[in-house]
């Protein structure tokens, strides 16, 4: 071979590889998800939020790829939920508690001892009734997946241990951003701030609060521990988060591709709960080594501020709609009847 063939030879087949891997480049490249959070990626949700990543990559053969910011790097849970809607961002997981001024209906999952055990929480979750919730989020551009579990919300304050309803007097505390929170922590005789999670450590140590609710889970991988003393087993209210997909990005999406999400967001759900689960198990005797000091409440205290909230189950009634609120009984009947 002349050298000058040998170079065309060689020309040829760079252009045709350059050729065909340009059209392979563009028929791999990955949909890019920014699928947004608001603790930190040491937590459950974030560790959660990487099963959900590698069960999109895995599912799609790589086309679809998920961006997992955490830590409100994206906004708060109420930036990413207009974000969303706008079609500004495709995903997120956040709190059921900010989307009640969007789907009144999310107001159920704010109700004061509704659930008492995970049984309860996965069966309303995943049945009928939490179907119908996430269902009317579509109306407002937002396409509800799974349910994932933020827990049962304890009380912390840097005041004072709390072992009555008293204690609370004074008490600066940060709620969600949600009326029925807002009005329950009133009643109770706290000094109820609406704030956004994000800001709420800052707020803590700045004394700007004196006081939050979460989950241990959260009180832990938030290290509230180090803002805050006391730490009251209240169990007050269990609290899902849900994973959601902006409607207008769905839309866009083949079925197959909606397929791979929602399986993904199932896989997620099912290891998510499962390690929350053992966390918040093991993360009381934890945040008792960090220093907090941790109560419960006596029985008859815990009854004395159970009556006190069930006074907000009216307002859930109004903003859930009787039928839901008495099929929500119904069902929570059925189950703890075959407990027995
Ligand atoms: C995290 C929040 C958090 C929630 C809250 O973005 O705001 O207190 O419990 O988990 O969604």
């Amino acid at each position: 071979m002349t050298s000058l063939r040998r170079t065309f030879t060689a020309a040829c087949a760079a252009a045709a590889l350059c050729a065909s891997f340009g059209a392979l480049a563009q028929d791999i490249k990955p949909r890019l998800i920014r699928f947004g959070y608001g603790l930190n990626e040491q937590s459950n949700q974030g560790r959660a939020a990487k099963v959900f990543a590698d069960a999109v990559e895995k599912g799609s053969g790589g086309k679809m790829k998920i961006r997992a910011v955490g830590a409100a790097a994206l906004g708060s849970d109420v930036q990413m939920q207009q974000a969303l809607m706008g079609g500004a961002q495709e995903m997120m997981v956040g709190s059921t508690a900010t989307l009640v001024g969007i789907t009144k209906e999310m107001a159920l999952w704010d109700t004061p001892f509704l659930i008492s055990n995970a049984k309860e929480a996965d069966i309303l979750l995943d049945g009928p009734i939490g179907e119908k919730i996430k269902a009317k989020l579509q109306e407002k551009g937002l396409v509800g997946l799974v349910y994932w579990e933020n827990g049962f919300r304890n009380l912390t304050n840097s005041k004072r241990a709390v072992a009555k309803m008293e204690d609370l007097d004074g008490v600066k505390l940060r709620v969600m951003q949600n009326n029925i929170y807002l009005d329950s922590f009133k009643m109770l005789g706290a000094n109820a701030v609406p704030m956004a999670f994000s800001e709420l450590f800052s707020a803590l140590e700045t004394n700007t609060v004196d006081g939050q609710e979460n989950p241990f889970n959260t009180i832990l991988s938030s290290k509230f521990y180090e803002v805050q003393k006391y730490l009251t087993v209240t169990n007050h209210v269990y609290s899902p988060w849900i994973v959601m997909v902006s409607k207008k990005y769905w839309d866009q999406l083949s079925k197959a591709e909606q397929k791979v999400l929602m399986d993904a967001a199932k896989v997620s759900r099912d290891f998510e709960r499962k390690d929350t689960r053992e966390e918040a198990s093991k993360a009381l005797a934890d945040l008792k080594a960090k220093g907090m000091q941790i109560n419960e409440l006596n029985v008859s205290e815990a009854s004395r501020m159970r009556n006190k909230l069930t006074r907000v189950y009216a307002q859930i009634g109004t903003s859930v709609g009787m039928d839901l609120w008495i099929e929500t009984q119904n069902e929570l009947m059925r189950i703890r009847g075959q407990g027995k």
